[in-house]
């Protein structure tokens, strides 16, 4: 500091702020050119810790929402067919309790969405780190880097992916569900790495109250990263600026920014004045009206080209199985056995129904017309839609055989609305929105 005393007080401003002409030729890499006094190891710390819980939170109803996609149903549903030893958790997704995807999936979502302001805070409290000199230390510290370069990589391509899905903007090349699942174990195999290295120092920080109180010695190479050896708080700018803000209100401001992003995603897993809440996200911002079929609408019928035509006298649903091919008009269906069954829709956007009071036929009885009369097994659902996408689903032998899963006819008491999929649609507990295919045409039942 004293060394360069002289050229400060030669550059004081008339303000008498600290001045200093030289710091234009400071380098990123030179850790005086991070100013900023709100940096510093326990700022970064609680945000880390915070991420090491919301992210493992994302992480795993994330890898759940894959399972949940019936994705072992090849080829329909498998947008990921080389999936390879990534698959190696996959297993049979549940049909109970009926509100499971509505919950993993409106978490992974609304989570993810609340974690952006503390994922770019823990980002900028790090800046200085990237740039540091020289690049590679060790072959740890090599090591180290590469695993930072999934994580930071891993992380931002998944809240891009993951935002403009939700926001309804394909704009990338290839499927969504492929880019956001290889982009998960990018980014997991990072995460993994980055918390084991860290997370000792970082609770070893929160809990002393700040690295200055903490014993210097005892650290291994983790450790001095966020202290040099003199248990100075190496995350901390060596020449700060005056502060602004302290760093608990720095933190509280980015916890402001999660609460307000929570506050305004969380409502359109709900219907009803909740909804309403939900500003920032579609199918949020309005209440649906009253009325049997006023809930939440993915596609109309109208934006798939479907016409009355499609769907009034001339309708026929067409069952195949070891039974042959059978035809049924909607009269036809409403005449056999009408069960009902209290579901939600709820999509891989985030956004779910609450619980609609569905009716129809149940699909274990539509297997037993098909020839399945004992363990109906798979079947492969086609829409009469003939654009676009979500008019093909599968859905899994555990599935067909629950009782609450439907081919259903009415909703709410009245007939299905031409835009939830009228003269019928599959509804089927705890499974993603995208499994109940909406203007059904054709069921096909046998292994997948
Ligand atoms: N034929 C067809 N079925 C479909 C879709 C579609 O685009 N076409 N969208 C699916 C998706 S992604 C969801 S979330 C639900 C939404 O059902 P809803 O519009 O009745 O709320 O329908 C599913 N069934
Ligand atoms: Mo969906």
């Amino acid at each position: 500091m004293s060394r360069r005393r002289p050229f400060r007080s030669a550059a004081r401003s008339a303000h008498g702020s600290p001045r200093r002409p030289l710091s234009a030729l400071r380098t990123p890499a030179d850790p005086r050119f991070w100013r900023s006094p709100v940096r510093g190891a326990r700022f970064t710390a609680v945000l880390g810790l915070v991420l090491l819980a919301g992210l493992t939170l994302v992480t795993v109803t994330g890898l759940l929402s894959y399972a949940a996609y019936n994705p072992g149903l090849s080829p329909v549903n498998d947008k990921t067919p080389d999936r390879g030893l990534l698959g190696f958790y996959l297993f049979d997704w549940p049909t109970g309790p009926h509100w499971l995807y509505r919950l993993t999936q409106g978490l992974h979502v609304t989570v993810g969405i609340a974690l952006v302001p503390v994922l770019l805070a823990k980002l900028w409290s790090v800046i200085p780190r990237f740039f540091a000199l020289p690049p590679v230390r060790s072959l740890g510290h090599a090591l180290e880097r590469i695993s930072l370069l999934l994580l930071v990589g891993g992380a931002l391509f998944q809240v891009v992916t993951g935002l403009l899905n939700i926001q309804l903007d394909y704009i990338f090349p290839g499927s969504f569900y492929t880019l956001h699942f290889y982009g998960a174990w990018v980014f997991l195999a990072g995460f993994v790495t980055h918390a084991a290295l860290k997370t000792p120092q970082a609770l070893r920080v929160v809990r002393s109250g700040g690295v200055r109180r903490s014993a210097p010695a005892a650290d291994g190479a983790a450790g001095a990263d966020a202290r040099s050896a003199a248990g100075r708080d190496a995350l901390a700018a060596p020449d700060p600026l005056p502060a602004t803000i302290s760093r608990r209100g720095a933190l509280a401001l980015v916890g402001a920014g999660s609460l307000l992003l929570l506050l305004t995603s969380a409502g359109r897993s709900f219907d009803g004045p909740l909804r309403r809440l939900a500003l920032l996200t579609p199918r949020g911002g309005t209440a649906q009206g009253p009325g049997p079929n006023a809930f939440q609408i993915n596609k109309t019928a109208a934006a798939v080209r479907i016409s009355p035509a499609d769907t009034g006298e001339r309708w026929r649903l067409t069952v195949r199985g070891p039974a042959g091919e059978l035809r049924f008009s909607r009269a036809e269906l409403l005449a056999m056995e009408q069960h009902e069954a209290a579901l939600p829709i709820a999509c891989v956007e985030g956004w779910a129904t609450s619980d609609q009071l569905w009716r129809g036929v149940r699909l274990s009885h539509l297997a037993a017309l098909a020839g399945f009369p004992e363990r109906p097994p798979a079947v492969f659902v086609e829409s009469l839609q003939r654009a676009g996408s979500f008019r093909r689903a599968a859905l899994r032998d555990n599935q067909v055989r629950d009782d609450r899963s439907l081919l259903a006819l009415e909703v709410n008491g009245a007939p299905l609305s031409p835009d939830h999929g009228y003269p019928a649609r599959i509804i089927v507990p705890a499974a993603p929105g995208v499994l109940n295919t909406k203007w059904v045409e054709t069921l096909t039942f046998g292994e997948l």
